[in-house]
């Protein structure tokens, strides 16, 4: 059997990626904020970084790194990790043991997309509740607890996603993340928060990201999403809990030494993006509003709220993939979710003009590929 990258994916030939490895130029990338370039702020640091062996925690540029990372949230102490699929199960390993279930969302990215981590390394069953539009309560997380009997595995750990990445970039709020905490907490349960666009719920809540994850017990957050850095996540907690969390980097091959160069970037992402979020979720709505007047697709515009747009395409008689290999030629790129389902995400690499294109050329491809249908 041999494994590929799914097409929605990979968009760009890798023997033709041009110099740098720029886009195409007048490309409409939507397909993740995972794809933003670093800035030219960003590189310039990155070539001028202090840095050390980060195993030996000399590295000045990530020490630096970690403690603002620290303040911002408000946590005792942070830690510096290669990607935010490490994070999360650094966390999860953490606070379970071999056996455990860890209560998650259906649609989140530690159920989903991290190659069953949780269950392969930390020895974990996903136990999985769907919420609303993503955003799980504490009524639907109590019912799936498991009894303290001996003869069934034990619940450790609940884990939430704030924004929802596949309900569409849904929000928690803080009060309902608070609830969610306080309740776990009673039963003796930990609660991660997988705050990989934790910004950008906190652009959308107009709230602190250190009041909002006031009560989790750790969170991690992507530098390399809508903050625009080239590489890396951080995970915040107690002092006592990062130290564990570092012994596990390690364990997992997440030690880096000069990691000062891609810190450099992070320093600049952290202090500098946040600020400016607020452009991507306007565009997000513009992009659900046009889309939503688009014959054959559907989204409610009103449902988002930051930078994820998830829509329909199941009137079109064209599944999700074909929708996005139809619309690739024309320079905008999108990615497949589900069958029918297409996702588009906004972020600094692409403007409001950037917006208009992509829903002008939506507009017609979708029209071509209905008469096509009809005739
Ligand atoms: N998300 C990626 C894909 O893996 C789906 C994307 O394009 O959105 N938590 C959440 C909520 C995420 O969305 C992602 C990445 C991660 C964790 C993992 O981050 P990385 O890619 O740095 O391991």
């Amino acid at each position: 059997m041999s494994y590929t990258v799914a097409k929605g994916n990979q968009r760009v030939d890798p023997d033709q990626v041009g110099e740098a490895g720029k886009i195409p130029e007048g490309v409409v990338d939507l397909r993740s904020d995972t794809v933003t370039r670093p800035t030219p702020e960003m590189r310039r640091a990155m070539a001028e970084a202090e840095v050390g062996d980060d195993v030996y925690g000399e590295d000045p540029t990530v020490n630096r790194l970690e403690r603002r990372a620290a303040e911002i949230f408000g946590k005792e102490a942070a830690l510096f990790v290669p990607t935010g699929c490490m994070g999360n199960l650094i966390c999860i390993k953490v606070w379970t043991h071999h056996g455990d279930e860890v209560i998650c969302e259906e649609r989140s990215h530690v159920n989903l997309y991290e190659l069953a981590s949780m269950s392969a390394i930390a020895g974990c069953m996903p136990r999985v509740a769907r919420g609303e539009d993503g955003i799980l309560t504490w009524k639907q997380i109590e019912a799936v607890i498991r009894p303290k009997i001996y003869y069934d595995s034990q619940t450790a750990l609940v884990c939430l996603e704030n924004t929802s990445n596949m309900a569409g970039g849904t929000v928690y709020s803080t009060a309902q993340v608070e609830d969610i905490c306080d309740h776990a907490h009673k039963m003796g349960l930990k609660v991660h928060l997988d705050g990989a666009r934790i910004f950008n719920a906190a652009t959308a809540l107009g709230d602190h990201v250190a009041v909002m994850t006031r009560k989790v017990d750790s969170v991690m957050f992507c530098l390399s999403k809508g903050l625009g850095a080239p590489v890396g996540s951080m995970i915040a907690g107690t002092k006592a809990f990062i130290e564990k969390a570092r012994v596990y980097r390690k364990m997992f091959g997440g030690g880096m030494r000069q990691a000062g160069v891609i810190a450099a970037a992070s320093l600049i992402a952290l202090e500098k993006s946040p600020a400016r979020l607020h452009i991507d979720h306007e565009n997000a709505k513009r992009l659900a509003e046009g889309i939503a007047e688009i014959p054959g697709l559907s989204i409610d515009p009103n449902k988002v709220r930051s930078n994820i747009v998830i829509f329909d395409c199941s009137k079109t008689g064209k599944t999700a993939v074909e929708l996005c290999d139809a619309l690739h030629p024309h320079g905008v790129w999108a990615q497949d979710t589900a069958l029918y389902s297409v996702r588009v995400v906004t972020h600094c690499d692409v403007d409001r003009a950037g917006i208009e294109r992509a829903l002008v050329v939506l507009k017609e491809v979708v029209a071509r590929t209905q008469r096509a249908g009809a005739s």
